[in-house]
């Protein structure tokens, strides 16, 4: 990469910084993501190509563009470099954004997971005609099997493709032809032939498939480096240029990523270790329960115990004998159940649109709801 002036260069390099994206982390401070207009336009192409883009590609752009998901996966730009149409939305809301749909004859969007069950319930009910829509993007957050499951009954005559970004690079999406249950319980496979990804223990062993561990990737459009952050790359990369997601995940045979948690979102209970999304995951599908955050507390017996932050759909929220009876029935091991549970009327986000568990984290030392 070149050293950049403060004047704009008439005619970049490829491989010269096109901008600065940000970390989505939801823990420590936010990390500068250089990316190049060599990788940045290779990224939205190629996710592209695996959402059928053409010329035909109508893009409704329902979350911000300033995200990466939206802005290039394939999102505005890898549909703009097809010379397809986008339109853009001024609110996720549904009703409104079916109109747009119907009127714009848009053929593809992406939402994230807490937006999907509001438009499942929209989707019942609507009379717009979304005949156009040929694939609904659902990613940035684990989305639940069963919601996944239930968007793929409720949208017929649209393809859910999942999709498990980062802003660092890597992005998979599960195919259109992919099979539903692939679809409906997996975050997808790299986009490009060139990523190179592996699946390892804490000694950076590769795991068999099947096997949870950390998922590094290198790639032709994945960062080598956050912008001016030596120390943080020195711990954030290995020698030979991975980068580590700090996602665990397991692989399939096929390709394809089941994201099960964060490495740091992990609550270690008397040695026992509660992936919280796996938990999420679970209580997420509870009819009583609209948002769900699993958190670490100390606990003077287990070193940590778990704590459920939850805005309930309606007037209360379920008890823990509630979700123990849940869980249990789903067949999720007893120590895994929330040893608390707390209500809270919004789930607090991250700039990014993230549960922003730093936040949540602070109401624990306090001993507060929000
Ligand atoms: C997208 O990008 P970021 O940078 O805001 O966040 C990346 C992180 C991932 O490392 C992972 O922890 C989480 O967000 N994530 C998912 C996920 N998609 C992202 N976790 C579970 N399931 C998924 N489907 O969030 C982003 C970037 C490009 C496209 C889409 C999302």
């Amino acid at each position: 990469m070149r050293p950049t002036s403060g004047t704009p260069q008439a005619s970049p390099a490829a491989e010269d910084m096109a901008l600065l994206l940000l970390s989505g982390g939801t823990t420590g401070l936010p990390k500068l993501i250089p990316r190049s207009h060599a990788d940045y336009l290779y990224n939205g192409r190629a996710a592209g190509e695996v959402c059928g883009h053409s010329s035909d590609t109508v893009y409704l752009a329902t979350l911000p563009v300033a995200f990466n998901y939206t802005m290039n996966c394939p999102g505005v730009l890898g549909t703009l470099a097809v010379g397809g149409k986008v339109v853009l939305a001024a609110n996720p809301d549904p009703s409104y954004c079916f109109e747009l749909i119907e009127r714009e004859r848009v053929t593809i969007t992406a939402i994230n997971p807490q937006l999907a069950p509001v438009w499942l319930a929209e989707r019942g009910g609507t009379r717009a005609d979304l005949s156009s829509l040929r694939v609904l993007q659902v990613g940035s957050a684990r989305l639940a099997d069963d919601v996944a499951r239930q968007i793929i009954t409720e949208f017929t005559g649209t393809v859910l493709q999942q999709v498990f970004g980062m802003a660092e690079g890597l992005l998979c999406l599960t195919r259109l032809d992919d099979s539903p249950e692939i679809i409906a319980t997996t975050q997808g496979r790299p986009i490009s032939p060139a990523d190179d990804v592996r699946v390892t223990d804490d000694e950076d062993r590769d795991v068999s498939d099947g096997e949870v561990g950390e998922l590094l990737a290198r790639g032709p459009y994945t960062l080598r480096g956050y912008y001016r952050a030596p120390e943080h790359n020195a711990k954030t990369f290995t020698d030979d240029g991975y980068y580590r997601t700090g996602d665990r995940v397991r692989r399939l045979p096929s390709g394809h990523l089941i994201v099960a948690g964060r490495s740091k979102d992990q609550i270690n209970r008397g040695g026992e270790k509660i992936p919280a999304t796996e938990v999420e995951n679970h209580l997420q599908a509870h009819p009583a329960i609209q948002s769900i955050a699993l958190l670490p507390t100390p606990d003077p017996d287990l070193g940590e115990r778990s704590v459920a932050f939850i805005v309930p759909t309606g007037a209360s929220t379920p008890t823990r004998r509630e979700l123990a009876a849940f869980l249990t029935e789903r067949g999720v091991a007893a120590y895994k159940v929330p040893d608390e549970v707390r209500t809270v009327e919004t789930m607090p986000l991250t700039p990014v649109g993230k549960m922003d568990k730093k936040a949540l984290a602070v109401l624990l030392d306090k001993g507060t709801s929000a």
